[in-house]
């Protein structure tokens, strides 16, 4: 009970100390209603008329406002910091090529950029950029090849051993006490990586970062220079093997067991607790031939991992990351260890699918049984749900349990028949409750909706190419990008996909985009038809001037492009847009147009990124980071963070690129997940 109000309470002056000791809205009402009728007209005049003036400065700025917080949420979950009790918070083959291959992608701008700022969005009209692609399929199975069917399982890969490893300049880390101590920030999350949220905002780099992030003169100079004579195949590999045993020792002295590793701090950061990094790794090891590294972290898995804990884990990552590292190692080595572990976590992350709509929810306690939406939501990002279904079919087929896969294939389902989409292309969320589409307007092949497009492709590959609704669903949409996305740059013609915005073009890439190629290139190979290809080919030549325009030779998370001839430049860089986090996508298409065309630029440009990780990322007591500023090569910002995908996906694929065994993990007997887990492709049923 509150206690009455005082006699001179509605004297009270608003500004009163005492006034909220009597926290009465009446009274606080009738109190400021007296005080609005004390006031002078003239007063009241002005009042109003600021507030008006105010209203509708806000209704000016509405669009920009909303337009901000969809960039955001184009790529961000904010994960709260309690919701997870961690420390981090929110929101052989004969290339199937058809003739049009051969093309020459297009010229492209010289390599200097102009520097951090660029051109507002612009909305290009449509006509001059639309790159010339030849016409979409009429029908719906025109072009299916014969596939080999699969044969046994490979070995590891032969690990000839070459050269001693010749150490590149290197990130030099804080020393243990020199480092600040961390502020807490907000961090957007996507995927495992971690973002400041006040991206725009990029603070000059204290001393201490400044000369963390110096690239020390070279121990052997010739180590740096760009490579005139590319070497050899084996001296890459080994390079390979290098940068992963570098990445590892530090992980294993200061991250054994946790998610991911802090280079920069030789410290470790959690994210569901589950030795992350590690699992994510074990079939890289096992592929490039690791052997002890191997063991001792199988040793691990047996002894120490346990899913028996009470931890809320995102289903699509756990999905991606551990589930299918797991079935891959258990392909890859035989071993049971692999597959129990498997069968473990998938169970565990079953009741995300208990929703009204059976689209499951983005989280899961493993320990309890239970699931959620996120806090702020009942939507399920459209691409975590679309993108598990390689996992748990493979689940299913190993297991000989079809719930796994019943659950995986009904989100297919659903989603196949939904309406809202357009031209094939998908909205990025999905509500559990409805199962209907919802932040409808916005079409992407970044973040959010990368990977749908992506395991469209490969569920079908998988299946052994008899889903007709997928190839169906994939194949449209791939139109739908020809038709609402493809543009070229005007000054360099370089082909790029852009986003539609409530019907707006906007010119923007990220980074993730980069999958497309392979995807495109191995859909090609499988038959579809020829102009995937071509288009696989010209947006491989942008992916790679995303890295060979930036003076580190790394890309930046988020590409801009110019439209128009006269702006001098292809790529525009936004100062919110120049970390690079040791992404995959452009080395993974790489090794997909490289295993179809045999063209060795591909491998050149592969070793150039691999160089420059080498300078810019690679930290001197061991690991990699996560960098700030792609454009800065005098200051790239370590981030102090080893994704677990630069083990599980970007070293891997560098390898495969480089090994001249191409029947290693042959493209035609097995599918990788979207974190680089091969997963073997189903036999055919017999016709
Ligand atoms: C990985 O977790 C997967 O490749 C995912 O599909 C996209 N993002 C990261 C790597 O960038």
């Amino acid at each position: 009970m509150y206690p009455p109000p005082r006699k001179d309470f509605i004297a009270l002056n608003l500004g009163d100390p005492h006034s909220h000791a009597y926290n009465n809205g009446k009274h606080r009402r009738q109190s400021c209603w007296r005080r609005w009728k004390q006031l002078s007209r003239l007063q009241r005049s002005l009042i109003l008329f600021l507030l008006a003036l105010l209203l509708i400065l806000a209704l000016l700025s509405y669009p920009s406002i909303t337009e901000q917080w969809r960039g955001l949420s184009d790529k961000e979950d904010w994960l709260e910091v309690n919701d997870r009790g961690l420390n981090m918070v929110p929101p052989g083959l004969k290339p199937v090529l058809r003739p049009a291959e051969g093309k020459p992608p297009a010229p492209v701008a010289g390599p200097h950029l102009e520097p951090a700022e660029g051109p507002p969005d612009t909305m290009e009209p449509r006509g001059p950029n639309i790159p010339a692609l030849a016409k979409p399929p009429t029908k719906r199975k025109p072009f299916l090849n014969k596939r080999a069917s699969p044969s046994s399982q490979r070995d590891a890969a032969n690990p000839d051993a070459v050269s001693e490893a010749k150490q590149n300049p290197e990130v030099v880390p804080k020393e243990a006490g020199e480092e600040e101590e961390e502020k807490e920030k907000k961090i957007v999350s996507w995927r495992g990586a971690m973002i400041e949220a006040e991206q725009a905002t990029e603070p000059p780099p204290s001393a201490n970062e400044k000369e963390a992030v110096e690239p020390q003169a070279p121990a052997n100079p010739a180590a740096t220079v760009p490579q005139q004579v590319s070497p050899g195949t084996p001296e890459r590999l080994e390079a390979v093997r290098d940068a992963f045993r570098h990445a590892w020792k530090a992980y294993k002295e200061y991250a054994w067991g946790h998610d991911e590793l802090k280079p920069i701090s030789k410290s470790f950061s959690e994210w569901f607790g589950l030795g992350l990094t590690l699992i994510d790794s074990l079939d890289t090891m096992w592929i490039l031939g690791l052997k002890e590294e191997f063991a001792e972290a199988r040793s691990w898995v047996e002894k120490e991992l346990s899913f028996d804990k009470n931890v809320d884990v995102n289903l699509f990552e756990t999905t991606i990351r551990i589930l299918g590292g797991l079935l891959s190692c258990y392909h890859l080595t035989g071993d049971q260890l692999f597959l129990d572990k498997a069968k473990d976590i998938g169970s565990r992350l079953m009741p995300a699918f208990k929703t009204p709509s059976k689209i499951p929810f983005s989280d899961v306690n493993i320990g309890k049984g239970t699931a959620h939406p996120p806090r702020w939501t009942a939507d399920s990002t459209l691409a975590e749900v679309t993108s598990i279904q390689l996992e748990f079919r493979e689940l299913s087929h190993i297991t000989q349990d079809p719930q796994y896969q019943d659950a995986a294939n009904e989100v297919m389902r659903l989603v196949h028949k939904l309406p809202g989409k357009h031209d094939g292309l998908v909205p990025m969320f999905i509500n559990t409750n409805s199962g209907q589409f919802s932040h409808k307007g916005v079409f992407t092949l970044g973040a959010r909706a990368d990977s749908y497009y992506e395991y469209l492709l490969k569920q079908w590959i998988q299946g052994g190419k008899t889903e007709d609704d997928l190839l169906e669903d994939y194949l449209q949409a791939i139109e739908g990008v020809k038709k609402h996305l493809v543009r070229q740059t005007g000054p360099g013609r370089l082909t790029f996909v852009g986003e539609l915005s409530h019907n707006r073009f906007n010119p923007k890439m990220d980074h993730l985009v980069c999958f497309l190629p392979g995807t495109l290139a191995l859909g090609a190979h499988n038959g579809l038809p020829g102009d995937h290809m071509d288009l696989a080919v010209q947006l491989m030549e942008t992916c790679h001037q995303m890295y060979k325009q930036m003076e580190t030779g790394l890309s930046p998370e988020i590409a801009h492009f110019s439209l128009q001839a006269s702006d001098g430049h292809d790529v525009i860089v936004k100062p919110a847009d120049r970390h690079n986090l040791l992404r995959p996508e452009t080395l993974e298409s790489l090794f997909y147009m490289f295993r179809f065309t045999k063209d060795s630029k591909y491998r050149d440009w592969g070793w150039d990124i691999l160089q420059s990780f080498n300078k810019y990322t690679k930290v001197s007591g061991g690991g990699y980071t996560s960098i700030n500023n792609v454009r800065d090569p005098a200051n790239p910002g370590p981030r102090d963070k080893m994704e677990s995908f630069f083990l599980g996906e970007t070293l891997k694929y560098l390898y495969l690129l480089f090994t001249d065994d191409l029947e290693l993990l042959s493209l035609d007997k097995y599918v990788f997940n979207t974190e680089a887990h091969p997963l073997p492709i189903w036999p055919s049923p017999p016709k």
